[in-house]
């Protein structure tokens, strides 16, 4: 039997639920202490998971007591936490926003580079179990070459009352939502090299926006199309769906309500239902959010373990941000933007 490693949570917030109950389902790890600068998180959390150690300063990073440590803060908190982790020589998982602009992307992953550190951002939506399947269909050549994509993300779910630090975020949409559908375009349809994006807020009084629409050029020539909006009024409300479909020179796959796939292929059609796993602790309808995060965390531990490559490795995901950064300056330029130019 191996031994299990000891891991430290930093930010009992909002969505460290999510990675407290995601901690007991991982095998070979388990959560040793967590950190929240207000100790009444902190003894909260540790009260409700039964986790033997709480603390309210990062500083217990160079204790010698982790093996990694899973950051759940906000994205503006990334850098200084990932560079006490790392100087520690502690291996990181943190959540996305990796951070908010590609610069300061740039840093951290060169920091920890240069220290030998493994670091990893928790990008869940990938690991959702329809993802993965998807990425099978497309990998087994059954549509054939890849040509065109459309991720959607448009709901109005009360995201304001969960995450209210949404509502004073200048990089708001993009770097909230269209992250995940940026790095779901990456592992679908492969690197992109170029950018354009119009931005809106639709909502009066945020700082930023709440609705983008980006277009990108793979480096295989293919386009996707993002829409991303919290601002979008439906009945039922169909959040926290990805839609949208994938074409190919040879078939489509549309990613369509009620978690199904319909692959269109060989002048025939069919449906596969690919439910996320309901466990003792998810709810809707937040299930399919709530089951990717045990598989995101078990991909971490497992690739730390073997010393695999992170699928969302700090170098791979710089990818993601630049498509990111390219989308807010196209919008605020009005041009397209070339991701060799940002990196
Ligand atoms: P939150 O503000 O509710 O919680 C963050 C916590 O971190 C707070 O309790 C704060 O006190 C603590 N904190 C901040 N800096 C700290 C420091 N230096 N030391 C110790 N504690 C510190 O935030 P949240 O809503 O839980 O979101 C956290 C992250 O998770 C965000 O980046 C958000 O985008 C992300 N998120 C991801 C998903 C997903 O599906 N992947 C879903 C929701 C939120
Ligand atoms: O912040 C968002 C995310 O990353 O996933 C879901 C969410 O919490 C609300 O849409």
């Amino acid at each position: 039997m191996t031994t299990e490693m000891n891991g430290l949570l930093i930010g009992c917030g909002f969505f460290s639920g999510n990675h407290l109950h995601g901690w007991a389902d991982v095998e070979g790890a388990r959560i040793a202490a967590v950190c929240d600068r207000d100790a009444d998180r902190a003894r909260g959390a540790a009260e409700t998971f039964g986790i033997p150690a709480w603390h309210q300063d990062a500083a217990v990073l160079g204790s010698g007591a982790f093996d990694f440590v899973d950051i759940c803060t906000t994205m503006d908190t990334h850098e200084a936490l990932i560079a006490q982790a790392v100087d520690a020589g502690v291996p990181v998982i943190v959540q996305k926003p990796f951070a908010p602009d590609i610069e300061t992307c740039l840093r951290i992953e060169a920091h920890a580079r240069a220290a030998g550190v493994p670091v990893m951002v928790h990008e869940n939506f990938r690991f959702q179990k329809i993802f993965r399947r998807l990425k099978e269909i497309l990998d087994s050549g059954e549509i054939g070459e890849t040509t065109f994509a459309r991720l959607s993300w448009r709901n109005d779910i009360d995201v304001y009352s969960n995450q209210p630090y949404l509502l004073k975020t200048e990089r708001f949409m993009i770097m909230d939502v269209g992250i995940h559908m940026l790095d779901l375009a990456r592992f679908l349809m492969g690197d992109a090299a170029d950018v354009t994006c119009l931005n809106q807020s639709v909502r009066p009084g945020l700082a930023g926006e709440d609705a983008a629409t980006i277009l990108l050029r793979h480096d295989s020539a293919a386009t996707t199309i993002v829409d991303v909006s919290y601002a979008a009024h439906r009945h039922p409300n169909p959040f926290p769906q990805t839609l949208g479909e994938i074409e190919g020179r040879d078939g489509t796959v549309q990613i369509l309500e009620g978690e199904i796939l319909r692959i269109h292929s060989g002048g025939a059609t069919r449906d596969e239902a690919i439910a996320a796993d309901t466990r003792g602790w998810t709810s809707a309808p937040w299930t399919q959010i709530q089951d990717s995060v045990p598989r995101t965390e078990q991909h971490f531990v497992d690739a730390l373990r073997s010393g695999a490559e992170f699928e969302t490795s700090a170098q791979s995901s710089l990818q993601t941000y630049a498509l990111a950064e390219a989308a807010y300056r196209s919008a605020a330029s009005g041009r397209l933007i070339h991701i060799a130019d940002l990196m």
